[in-house]
């Protein structure tokens, strides 16, 4: 009994908070699935990768942006081409739960990067995490966006 007692509030709990957003229309903020475990394959040094954002350079402002994402191996640095990447797009608030924001991933011409779709629906830091889907390649990493 306490076990599934367990198992029903942590179900629960990561749906509540995902009920309130702040600072932007509920419509703007929308349920990601959480980063996905990692998988049972063993990573060594030669097929680890990071993912970096090449595009816009400058400044990002609110509302809807379109950026791309490389996937770089490691150790070499050079671009990946991955079979896909997943991301997630989150503001964390204090005192107030995480904005989360809808991503859309497509591939582009180049192999290894990533267009990626999403709202910025407030001023501020938002984290990117990524996380690398690939039979060969793993990794995954945090991009911080300031958004003006
Ligand atoms: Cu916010």
């Amino acid at each position: 009994m306490k076990n599934i007692m367990k198992k029903i509030i942590t179900l629960i709990l990561p749906i509540s908070l995902l009920m309130v957003a702040c600072g932007s229309p509920s419509t703007d903020t929308q349920t990601q699935p959480e980063t996905a475990p990692q998988t049972e394959t063993t990573a060594t040094a030669e097929n680890m990768a990071k993912v970096a954002l090449v595009s816009p350079e400058g400044d990002i402002a609110m509302g809807d942006v379109e950026l791309i994402l490389e996937v770089q191996d490691n150790t070499s640095g050079e671009t990946v081409a991955v079979e896909n990447i997943e991301v997630s797009s989150k503001m964390p608030m204090e005192g107030e739960d995480t904005m989360i924001s809808k991503v859309e991933i497509e591939p582009t011409e180049t192999p290894g990067q990533f267009k990626v779709k999403t709202n910025f629906g407030m001023a501020g830091t938002w984290n990117l995490a990524a996380t690398v889907k690939d039979a060969k390649y793993q990794g995954g990493n945090e991009i911080t966006v300031e958004v003006k």
